[in-house]
């Protein structure tokens, strides 16, 4: 059997362009009796792909011709293992091609009873474990705290937001552009949203919480993370999360200096969420009886086919992106 396979073509320089891809055919041969064959339906795209694609993540770096992998929801075509049936949903790593030969120990069976079973890659996947975790057992945030949240109509941010309105404290969030900001304000129901793109950063916080922030949720790093410590009320908390402004740069930016950690008196926390897989069954419970009392909404970006996902990562590396990215293969 012949299939499509989404290859990295060249590292990127910046943000990737459809021409950092390529796709080859590929023969799938007969399936190896310790793996099950898996038909893909959903793909998430992710921003540490692009850390990937540029050598420096912590696993599963790619090199030009190398299949580039992500997570996926997936139907189990083919198997010998009693544990996974033919007709099964699990999640697990996959190369971007339609249908894939993988091991049974490292796919994870989806259910999610009445959910839509693609949110387990976004809000009830990796990206919403992420902010349950970092909100739950990092940032615990409470009704006296005024909490700033980056990347806030992203999946893990508009989650964060949501997570600290759910617990009383006021919530800011920060997004380029006035519709990302609108969605995050009248749809997330985030108390306000600083469009970072139209209002220096700085005078925007200044604005809407003359007092300082009390914790900040930052998915960007960079000048966005400086410019939130400077403002930070002091003893307040900062969940490191992700550093999105540096995945497109060509080397690591030097982070923000300890001037601005100490001027804050902050407490800084480290955030992986592979550290929190006990959590999810938890988060999944919580989070779907949260979506379904309208306390917590989600954003997706769909687009469909494997040959759409190259554009569309593009677009998630560009910042274009509107709520968590898919492709339904
Ligand atoms: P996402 O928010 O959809 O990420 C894309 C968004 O990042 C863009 O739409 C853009 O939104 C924002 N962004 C800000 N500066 C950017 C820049 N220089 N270039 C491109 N985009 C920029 O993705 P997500 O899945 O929810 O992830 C959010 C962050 O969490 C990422 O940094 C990710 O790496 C991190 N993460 C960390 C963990 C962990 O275990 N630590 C797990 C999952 C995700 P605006 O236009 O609104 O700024
Ligand atoms: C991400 C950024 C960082 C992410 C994971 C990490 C799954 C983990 C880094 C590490 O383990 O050091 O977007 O998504």
């Amino acid at each position: 059997m012949q299939v499509t396979q989404y290859q990295m073509a060249r590292h990127p320089v910046g943000p990737p362009t459809t021409d950092d891809f390529a796709a080859a055919p590929v023969d799938l041969g007969s399936r190896p009796a310790s793996a099950v064959r898996v038909k893909l339906n959903a793909l998430s795209l992710d921003p540490y792909i692009r850390m990937r694609m540029a050598g420096r993540y912590i696993a599963d770096n790619l090199k030009p011709g190398d299949p580039i992998t992500s997570e996926a929801i997936c139907t189990v075509i083919e198997s010998n293992t009693s544990a996974l049936p033919p007709g099964s949903t699990v999640a697990t790593m996959v190369p971007w091609q339609a249908v894939a030969d993988v091991d049974p120990a490292r796919c994870r069976p989806v259910n999610l009873g009445d959910m839509p079973v693609r949110y387990g890659l976004g809000v009830l996947g990796m990206p919403g474990l992420t902010a349950y975790a970092g909100v739950t057992r990092l940032l615990k945030p409470g009704p006296d705290d005024v909490i700033v949240v980056s990347a806030a109509s992203g999946p893990v941010g508009a989650t964060v937001g949501q997570l600290c309105k759910a617990a009383g404290a006021r919530v800011i969030g920060i997004a380029g552009g006035a519709e990302k900001c609108a969605w995050v304000k009248d749809v997330a129901r985030f108390d306000d949203c600083i469009d970072y793109r139209q209002e220096d950063l700085a005078t925007g916080l200044a604005r809407l919480c003359p007092e300082g922030p009390t914790g900040y949720f930052d998915n960007v790093g960079g000048q966005m993370l400086r410019t939130v410590l400077g403002k930070l009320r002091p003893g307040g908390r900062i969940v490191l999360c992700g550093i999105i402004a540096d995945y497109n740069e060509p080397e690591v930016a030097a982070g923000p200096t300890s001037m601005e950690i100490m001027g804050a008196r902050a407490h800084i926390m480290g955030l992986i969420v592979f550290d929190h897989e006990d959590l999810r069954p938890e988060w999944e419970r919580v989070g779907a009886e949260m979506i379904r009392a309208g306390t917590l909404v989600t954003r997706e970006e769909i687009v469909s086919g494997l040959a759409a996902a190259p554009a569309a990562f593009a677009r998630l590396m560009r910042g274009e992106n509107q709520g968590k990215v898919l492709v339904e293969v």
